[in-house]
Formats: structure tokens, sequence, C-alpha cells
């Protein structure tokens, strides 16, 4: 199941502003930065990660109009967890929660019993195939034929659902069958962690609190306003997102759905629920109906590869630099804007990608994560394969590579900045800049042989 953390792909060969390093690096870092780039090294983290589904948006803290509840006013006791941080926190935090007018009973429910996790584990869940993998093994491995075959039943098995869900919000069905395969397998795979105890354990120890105990006392309103119980919440992934199309709990108050109308919002048992709640949350996150989230793209010869650099051009002036849609039969209408996106730089397919690339951003901010719902909502469609294979005979330099790159570089004038063993947008233009003096396709995509070649150069 999709872990719905935000993560960066080590290798999206994205422009930085809109990486996925930047929210993560909340979680995980002291702070973004803003020349980070958009490959992050799989380094270890002291922290595990911040979760993903709603990150994005701030916790809910929506005041209480309802009574608390309680019969008392005396300060909630819990048992001990045997941690004393975890307690320190614990006590503060159900203070916090009777203010903001959660009842006592619930506050008791969601807290009472916990133990923080191993912190080991949810560090351990964070080492994630998607940060050791090329962007193009994510995405084959996601939309395997299984996948799709399998989307297509479901959506097949759901289709009165699906029309429904598609006359009552902007997203396609494929793309919300996409979300369903990639969250949860179809409903297949929805966890068994305690979201209470995932999300409690980052709250004590996590630098970002604040937003843990917004989840948190989300959690609470959820249970307090009858959405859901206590229980279900034991149903989550590692990082507390729950039901079949994974949400956090302040993105799940926020945007729940009872789309079937039996007074709760099933997310973790029925399917119609859940994908209401996800199609409800991508079109509160702008997804632009009838307009596509990426068209492959022919790339002709002797084209200018620095154009990938995340700037947004009509379709019009796309097609005036000469790219024409690789499979589908349109690019959409030619004021549409959108960005040429390179994953695999001259050596496999290249798209436009559109606004609802980054809708689909909101729900799991990796470019790999965004690329993969796209492409298997294609083929669950129906739509033709990628023109281009992804490569298969390529490798992709690891970080000590990565350092002998930029300080090659550096070597010979072509200022790459300090040397930070991954590669962000400095490092990609001076590459181009080496491989155009040198005759070669300047595409700035860092192979290992190209890594080799600057090394050579710069003896
Ligand atoms: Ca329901």
């Amino acid at each position: 199941m999709a872990r719905n953390a935000e993560r960066p792909v080590i290798f999206a060969f994205r422009p930085v502003a809109r990486s996925a390093v930047a929210l993560l690096a909340a979680g995980l870092f002291a702070a973004a930065c803003q020349d980070a780039p958009e490959a992050s090294p799989k380094a270890p983290s002291p922290k595990p990660p911040a979760p993903s589904s709603g990150t994005a948006k701030p916790p809910a803290t929506t005041p209480s109009s309802g009574s608390s509840g309680s019969t008392s006013s005396q300060p909630i006791t819990f048992k001990t967890s045997g941690d004393a941080t975890f307690d320190a926190w614990r006590k503060t935090f159900a203070a916090k929660a009777a203010a903001a007018g959660r009842k006592r009973a619930t506050i008791i429910s969601v807290l009472d019993g916990l133990t923080p996790l191993d912190q080991q584990v949810q560090i351990a869940a964070f080492e994630q195939p998607e940060f050791t993998k090329a962007i193009w093994d994510y995405v084959k491995s996601a939309a395997s034929p299984t996948r799709v075959s399998n989307g297509q039943q479901k959506m097949a098995d759901n289709a009165a659902v699906f029309s429904a869900i598609e006359q009552t919000y902007a997203t396609p069905r494929e793309i919300v069958a996409a979300i369903w395969g990639m969250e949860s397998s179809y409903g297949a795979f929805i966890g068994d962690y305690d979201a209470a105890r995932a999300i409690a354990t980052q709250a004590a120890e996590n630098n970002r609190r604040s937003f843990y105990e917004g989840e948190l006392i989300a959690m609470m309103q959820l249970i307090d306003d009858g959405s859901t119980t206590r229980d279900e919440f034991r149903k989550a992934s590692w990082a507390g997102a729950v039901g079949q199309t994974q949400f956090m709990p302040s993105t799940f108050l926020a945007n729940g759905q009872d789309f079937d109308k039996d007074g709760k919002k099933d997310i973790w048992n029925d399917a119609g629920d859940a994908l209401a709640t996800a199609a409800n949350y991508l079109t509160n996150s702008g997804w632009k109906k009838g307009e596509p989230w990426g068209v492959e793209t022919t790339i002709p010869q002797g084209f200018d590869y620095s154009l990938g650099d995340g700037s947004k051009k009509t379709v019009a002036q796309w097609k005036s630099l000469g790219l024409s849609p690789a499979g589908a039969t349109s690019f959409g209408a030619d004021n549409l804007m959108a960005e040429l996106f390179l994953p695999a730089g001259s050596y496999g397919p290249a798209f436009l990608l559109y606004d609802n690339f980054n809708v689909i951003k909101k729900y799991n901010n990796a470019d790999s994560y965004a690329l993969s719902v796209g492409l298997l909502a294609d083929k669950i469609a129906g739509r033709p394969d990628l023109s281009r294979p992804w490569p298969t005979n390529i490798t992709l330099p690891n970080a000590q590579q990565v350092t002998d790159l930029q300080n090659g570089l550096n070597k010979l004038g072509y200022n790459v900045g300090a040397a930070d063993g991954v590669v962000g947008r400095n490092t990609r233009a001076g590459l181009q800049k080496f491989q155009k003096d040198h005759g070669l396709m300047a595409d700035g995509f860092p192979t290992t042989e190209m890594v080799a070649k600057v090394v050579d150069a710069a003896k």
C-alpha cells in the first residue's frame, strides 16, 4: 500500500520550487531550503517524516460549538506509558483538547493506553522504495499490469458509484480509481497501525508538534460528531493515514463525504465514501474539469532541453517549439498552460504537465507519485501506452558521484555552487553547458556515464 508520506523521488529531475523536498523538509529537516534540489538523498533521518495526505493543509482547528460532554473539570489522568516524555506531552495535550471543546470521553478513548511507537518502526517505514529507485522504476511498478487490470475491474464493479462521483465532483473516474489503487490497492490494504498512536508519537517527539496535535484534535472531532468511531482509527498507515483513500484526520475532517448518506463517513469499509472523499479533496484542491493531468510529448531533433526547467508556456507556444502529442490525439486547448517534464532527460518519455498534475501532488507531494497516478489512470481508461520506453540501460549516480560531478563542473568553471551530492537546478544547468561545449546531447541529465565524462575532463 502507499505509505502516503510526502516524499521526494531520488531523481525526479524537476525544478526546485515545487519540489517535494520543501514539504518533506518541514518534517525531516530543520527548514526547507530554497535551493534544495529535487532529488533528495536517502539520508538517515533523526525523525520520521511528516505524513502526507493533506499535510499541505493546515491542521484542523475548527472550534467546537458543542459542549465538552464532560461532567468533570478535573484534569484527565492516564496510566503511564513508561515514557516520561510521552506522558508529559499527553497530560498537557489532553488539557488542550478539552479546551478545544473535545468530549472528555473521546479524549480518553483516543489517548488512554497509548504508548509511543518505536521511532525506528516509523523510520524503517520511511525507507521507501521511491527514495532509492529511479522515477521510472517507481512508475513501472506503481502502474503495473496487475494494478491496471484490477483498476479496470474495480471501476466496472463500481460503475454506478463512479458515475455518480463523476457527476458530483470535477475529477474523472480514472483518476479517482488510480488514487484508490495507489493508496490501498483498491481497498485491499488499509493498514493496521493505530492512527492515534502513530500521530501521538509524532506529537510527543516531533518538532512539528502543533501539526500533529491538530491531527489528533481532528480525529477527536470526527469521533465527537459521529462521522466515525475510535476503533476505525485503529486501522491506519504507519503515518496515521486512514481509509481506502488514505487521509490524515484533518484532511478527512475537511473533505470527508458520506456518499451513501447512511450517517457515517466510512472511508474504511465503504468504497463510495472513500472514493467520494478522494474526489472531493481533489476537487477542493482545484481540479480543472476536462483538462488533462499531462500528455506525453515528442521531442524534436535539436530541441533545447533547458526548456524543461519548470517554466510554463501555453500549449500553442510548445507546439511552435516543435512539440506534438506522442500518443494522445491532442495537448488540449492552445491556451492551456503547461510545463515540460523530462523525468528521464533525453533517455525516455517526456511530458507536458498541466495544473491538474499539481492537484494530484496535493495528495502526495512527489513527482513520482503524481506521474504514477496519471499514467495508471491513463492505462485504466484504456489510453495508448507511452510511445517511448523508460530507459533500462542507464544508471543514476549516487550522492558521492553527484558530489564528484559538482566538484568537476566547478573545477571546469561551470560554477554550480557548493557540492552537496544532490542534483538541483544549478547542477543541471552547469552540466548542460558542459555538454554543449563538448558536443554532447545537452539534456543536463546526470547519468553515471556523464559523471565520468565530467570527472575525466576535470582531471
Ligand atoms: Ca456513508
